[in-house]
């Protein structure tokens, strides 16, 4: 059990008031586990800053697979990321298109590579890299 430090926060009535109806809307049971979810995510944040940081997460894309070549050029560069890709999960959601969740664990700068050159290929509706944890990663 890691040593629990307690801190005075002071804060605007309103803005506090708007923060708890946000948290109890997130399903938060009280503040203190709202507020340390506030703090890992600024520390993952700041953490990716730096390119060479190891970073873990996932890519996740929605794509029509009928647009031409986009299948292959997808699995070329998936390929061409070697030993950054975990594992791939594919759903054939309808005729046309896929859902893929990538699995993701290497340096943050190659993972944000790897995302912009899938999501800005022509075909590819939604591209969401998601890094959810940074630096010290277990
Ligand atoms: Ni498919």
């Amino acid at each position: 059990m890691p040593t629990l430090s307690r801190i005075g926060v002071a804060i605007e009535s309103d803005l506090l008031d708007r923060f708890d109806s946000h948290i109890q809307q997130l399903g938060y049971q009280n503040r203190s586990e709202a507020f340390r979810d506030l703090i890992r995510n600024a520390l993952t944040t700041k953490a990716i800053e730096d390119p060479d940081s190891i970073a873990m997460g996932t890519l996740t894309l929605l794509y029509d697979h009928h647009t031409g070549g986009l299948s292959a050029r997808l699995t070329e560069l998936q390929h061409e990321a070697e030993g950054i890709i975990l594992s791939t999960m594919h759903i054939h959601v309808t005729h046309h298109l896929c859902l893929e969740v990538i699995v993701l664990r290497g340096r943050a700068g190659a993972l944000e590579r790897l995302a912009g050159g899938i999501g800005s290929q022509r075909g590819v509706l939604h591209a969401k890299l998601v890094i959810a944890a940074a630096g010290d990663v277990p």
